[in-house]
C-alpha cells in the first residue's frame, strides 16, 4: 500500500470513530523498507527510531549503516547518517564521535558485516572503549547475498556454502562475539536480545534505550545484540522461523545481560559459553 493510500485510509477509519492507538514514530521516514515480510530488521529499526524519539536526540544522533540486508537504514531513519564500508562501522563511528563529541553515535550490523569482514574494528573499538553505541544483529547467516555462512552460523544449521549443515571439522566453529568482547575492559554494556514476541521487543527496547542512555553519560561503549530471523535465508515462512530461532539459536546465543555498568553478570559464565555449541539440525 502506497503511503497516502494508509493515510486515505486512516483518516477514513478515524472519520468512524477509531481512536489511534499505535503510530509511527517521526523518527523512521515513510519510505517503504524493503525488509522481507517477518525479518526483525524492521522490527529493529523502529525500537532504536523509537528511543531516539523518546529521548528527544533526533537531531543529535549520527547512525553508521552497514552492508548487508540492512545497507538502506540511511533511508529508513530520519537522522544522519554515514554508510560505511563492510565492516568497518565501528571505525567510522569512532571518527564521527571523536570529531563530534555531543552527538549520539550509533552503529548498526549484521552478523558477517561486525563478526567476519569487520571483526578486527569490533574488537577494537570495543576495547579502545568508544562511547558508542552497537547494535548488532544476529540472524547466523548472510542474509543478503544469499545465504552463505556466516561466523555465527550454528553447528549442523544448514546454509548456501553448508548445504549438509555446518561441520566443526570443515568450517570450525560458530563465533560467540557479543561473550567475546564483553571480556575486555572498553565495553561497559553488553547484552543479547530478541525481537520475535511483543515481550522480547519490550526487553530489547530498554536495552537499547540503556545503551543510549550510557553514550549520554559517557559510559563507554555499549552493544546490544539482537537475535533475529532471516526466514527467507532460512527458507521458511516467518513463524516458523521465529520458532526456529527460539529453539535452536537461543541455546546457542542465550538472551539476557552479560556485562553490566562495566562488571560481567554474576550467573553468566563467558568461560562455559566459550565451549558449549548445542548441535543443531535444520527441520
Ligand atoms: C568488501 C565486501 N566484501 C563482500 C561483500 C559482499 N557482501 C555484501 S553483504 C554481505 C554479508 C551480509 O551479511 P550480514 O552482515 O549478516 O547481514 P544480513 O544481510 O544477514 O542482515 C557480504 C559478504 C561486499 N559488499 N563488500
Ligand atoms: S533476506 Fe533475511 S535478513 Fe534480509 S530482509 Fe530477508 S529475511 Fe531479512
Ligand atoms: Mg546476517
Amino acid at each position: 500500500m502506497a503511503n497516502t493510500d494508509i493515510e486515505a485510509r486512516k483518516q477514513e477509519l478515524l472519520n468512524q470513530g477509531y481512536t489511534e492507538v499505535y503510530t509511527k514514530t517521526k523518527v523512521l521516514t515513510d519510505a517503504v523498507m524493503h525488509y522481507c515480510p517477518g525479518c526483525g530488521h524492521g522490527t529493529t529499526h523502529r525500537i532504536v527510531a523509537e528511543v531516539i524519539d523518546e529521548m528527544g536526540i533526533q537531531d543529535k544522533t549520527v547512525g553508521v549503516s552497514p552492508v548487508g540486508c540492512s545497507v538502506l537504514a540511511y533511508n529508513y531513519f530520519d537522522v544522519d547518517f554515514q554508510e560505511a564500508a563492510h565492516g568497518r562501522a565501528p571505525a567510522l563511528a569512532t571518527a564521527i564521535k571523536r570529531l563530534n563529541p555531543d552527538t549520539f553515535v550509533f552503529t548498526y550490523q549484521g552478523d558477517g558485516d561486525l563478526a567476519a569482514i569487520g571483526t578486527a574494528e569490533t574488537i577494537h573499538a570495543c576495547n579502545r572503549g568508544e562511547n558508542i553505541t552497537m547494535i548488532f544483529v544476529n540472524n547466523g547467516i548472510y542474509g543478503m547475498t544469499g545465504g552463505q555462512m556466516a561466523p555465527t552460523t550454528l553447528v549442523g544449521m544448514k546454509s548456501a556454502t553448508t548445504p549438509y549443515g555446518r561441520r566443526v571439522d570443515l568450517n570450525g566453529y560458530p563465533l560467540r562475539i557479543t561473550e567475546l568482547i564483553s571480556t575486555l575492559p572498553g565495553t561497559y554494556y553488553v547484552t543479547r536480545q530478541s525481537v520475535q514476541t511483543p515481550a522480547a521487543v519490550r526487553k530489547a527496547k530498554a536495552a537499547i534505550r540503556q545503551a543510549f542512555e550510557n553514550q549520554k553519560l559517557k559510559k563507554g561503549l555499549s552493544f546490544v545484540e539482537i537475535l533475529s530471523n532471516c526466514n527467507s535465508g532460512w527458507k521458511m515462512t516467518p513463524v516458523q522461523a521465529n520458532k526456529w530461532m527460539e529453539d535452536n539459536m537461543m541455546p546457542n546465543y542465550p538472551i539476557g545481560d552479560i556485562k553490566v555498568d562495566g562488571k560481567l553478570v554474576d550467573n553468566v559464565d563467558v568461560a562455559r559459553l566459550a565451549v558449549d555449541h548445542p548441535l543443531t539440525v535444520m527441520q
